[in-house]
């Protein structure tokens, strides 16, 4: 830990070409609620580099950090309980949620759709025909509205459920008071990726990527949240080949790495998790 920093560091991984090599070579990193000690300050004046405060099985800051991954963008992940509201994250975020980027410069950008949108409009020009977020307008509505569908529905109702109760209960149970573990849910979300899938194929029958023919944030949202309910093993490839083949390509990313080495400290992967050839 970092004192002089007042946050934790080094528990992180930094996401540039370094880190990437770094924390392949650390297949063990292992994740768990971190205890942070930070003051408010500290953690608006991030020392060069830009900070993303973030929980690595968050799929909301797992697509922040796949479209920093795709910028090349350099970043120190600072993890954090997703439930913990210290004051002094409170003070750069009063809804209390994850992901938040503090820019270099200590500009707060909070929430990942304001993130993408911020990272699209300072940083995405230099993708040029590859820009996340395309540029003509109604390649920009559909890419919108997809990458809503899975930040905002696929997560009500599929990787919210599994998460909730396959691993943010048994790790932040101070979240859950009197909480027993809810079999409905997993039945209702193991239902419901099903059509998820479904859709998935349907659209990569029509197009290259999700949202059209090149990858957008639509293809990073969608991957982010189907990432963490394979980490349990919940996502049923065997019944989707086309979203399979999907999922395979996006997975291959050098961009997916980091994400696929990081551990849940006590809930093991499912086999085939960060198999590019599952
Ligand atoms: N709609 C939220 C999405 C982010 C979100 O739900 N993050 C979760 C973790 S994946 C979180 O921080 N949950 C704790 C909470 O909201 O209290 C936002 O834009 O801030």
């Amino acid at each position: 830990m970092d004192e002089s920093a007042g946050v934790e560091r080094g528990q992180g991984v930094l996401y540039s070409h370094a880190a990437l090599r770094a924390s392949t070579g650390h297949p063990d990193h292992r994740v768990g609620p971190p205890a942070f000690h930070s003051q408010t300050q500290a953690l608006l004046s991030p020392d060069i580099m830009p900070a993303l405060h973030q929980f690595s099985f968050c799929p909301h800051s797992r697509f922040v950090r796949l479209i920093m991954g795709e910028l090349a963008m350099e970043a120190e992940a600072i993890e954090r309980n997703p439930f913990g509201r210290e004051r002094e994250f409170l003070a750069i975020n009063p809804a209390g949620a994850l992901p938040v980027l503090v820019e270099h410069d200590g500009q707060v950008v909070p929430g990942p759709d304001i993130i993408a949108e911020y990272l699209d409009e300072t940083r995405g020009l230099v993708l040029g025909e590859r820009r996340l977020l395309p540029e003509n307008p109604s390649a920009r509505v559909e890419t919108r509205r997809l990458t809503q569908w899975f930040n905002v529905k696929f997560f009500h109702e599929v990787s919210e459920l599994v998460l909730n109760e396959k691993a943010y209960k048994r790790l932040f149970p101070e979240a859950f008071p009197g909480d027993a573990p809810n079999t409905n849910a997993i039945r209702a979300a193991g239902a419901n990726i099903r059509y998820h899938l479904s859709y998935v194929s349907h659209l990569v029958a029509r197009r290259n990527w999700l949202a059209g023919e090149t990858l957008s944030y639509a293809d990073l949202a969608a991957a982010a949240h189907f990432s963490v309910v394979d980490y349990f093993g919940d996502v049923p490839w065997d019944a989707n080949e086309a979203a399979k083949n999907w999922y395979a390509r996006i997975k291959s990313r050098p961009a997916f790495r980091p994400l696929l080495v990081e551990r849940l400290k006590g809930i093991p992967p499912a086999a085939h998790y960060n198999n590019l050839d599952f």
